[in-house]
């Protein structure tokens, strides 16, 4: 029996009812082609290789179907963006769900305003634009890294920007990764809006201000917008129950600003979606501690060390080595170590 939701209706009805009532991405069947092309590819060529879909940045929830407004959820995608990098590294195939724009693997290091990849660059004597000579070094380790996914076909970039687009995406792509059995990994770091405002109730074009209306300037409360959202349907419990493949492991994010919630937060999580594992991590603290808490009661926390907080965690390799257990695999051992525990 399917666990039931607080509506009474078991946990797929509430999300079925979402895809019925809610309009698909425009490029959903160009990315299915794309997902199902990656994966047979995969299979084909590389039985064994294991593919992760990473999701990554933060989903909108328009307020008008001609979209002037939003509400956005925090993220910039560095988590995805970086984790996918050392997924490639262990010699996993992406499958990168973002949010559009947000960053990506190896272009991030060279992106958005602290990193512009302007400053990276210099003009030689003769003209020729270069990349200066202190970055020469690290630059060509990524660009070689890069190259290597491209040439291998080992990361496929697929983009949405809503809530709406997200949960299609992510349905879509599940139901494509099933012929990868256990060889799956579902790595859920995208922000998801809890909330969001169904098709039926959205206006059509920008919502006017009071001003505007014949009739007067309006004040105060007459001229005050109130929003009215509905919960999104909690799609892990049907992502873990019949959208992905059997054995698969699934991974999702827990965000908080309070630290007394987060590990409670997670545990719940793991007691309503029965899935493999919740990585925790405070806003004020994201970049240097995660909690990875399991279902069998252990909480364990990935800490990156005060000298070495100029880089991102991303938890990648403790993560690998647990999908590996769950699934008997060895252990293919590569360099670039991110975490250490404290
Ligand atoms: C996270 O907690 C991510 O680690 C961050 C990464 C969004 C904090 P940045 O992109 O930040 O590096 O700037 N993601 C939150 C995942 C989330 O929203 N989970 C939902 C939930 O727990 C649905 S699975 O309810």
């Amino acid at each position: 029996m399917p666990p039931h939701q607080a509506n009474g209706l078991p946990a797929g009805h509430e999300a079925d009812d979402y895809f019925h009532t809610n309009p698909p991405p425009k490029a959903l069947s160009s990315h299915q082609s794309l997902a199902r092309e990656f994966i047979q590819y995969h299979l084909e060529n590389s039985p064994r290789r294991k593919v992760v879909l990473v999701t990554s940045g933060g989903t909108t929830v328009p307020l008008e179907n001609q979209t002037v407004r939003f509400i956005d959820n925090f993220s910039a995608g560095t988590r995805g963006a970086t984790s996918a990098e050392y997924f490639l590294q262990e010699g996993y195939a992406v499958i990168f769900l973002h949010r559009q724009f947000s960053l990506l693997p190896y272009s991030r290091h060279y992106s958005h305003s602290t990193n512009c990849f302007l400053d990276f660059m210099d003009e030689a004597e003769d003209g020729r634009v270069i990349v200066r000579k202190e970055y020469q070094d690290k630059m060509r380790r990524v660009l070689q890294q890069y190259h290597h996914a491209k040439d291998n076909r080992l990361l496929l970039l697929l983009p949405f920007t809503t809530v709406t687009d997200y949960l299609f995406e992510l349905r879509s792509l599940a139901v494509i990764m099933q012929p990868l059995g256990n060889r799956a990994l579902f790595y859920l770091a995208a922000a998801v809006s809890d909330f969001f405002i169904p098709r039926e109730r959205m206006e059509e074009h920008k919502i006017q201000s009071r001003d505007n209306d014949a009739g007067g300037q309006g004040s105060g409360a007459s001229r005050q917008l109130v929003v009215n959202l509905d919960p999104v349907p909690k799609f892990l419990s049907t992502l873990v129950q019949s959208w992905a493949p059997k054995g698969s492991m699934i991974v999702s994010f827990k965000l908080e600003t309070n630290p007394s919630l987060l590990v409670s937060k997670a545990e719940q999580a793991l007691k309503r979606y029965h899935h493999d594992l919740v990585i925790g991590n405070l806003l004020s603290t994201r970049k240097w501690e995660v909690v990875f808490v399991t279902s069998d009661g252990e909480e364990r926390w990935i800490r990156v060390p005060k000298a070495r907080r100029s880089k991102s965690i991303s938890g990648v390799e403790e993560l690998v080595g647990k999908a590996e257990r769950k699934h008997g695999m060895e252990h293919v051992d590569l360099e670039g170590g991110t975490v250490t525990e404290g």
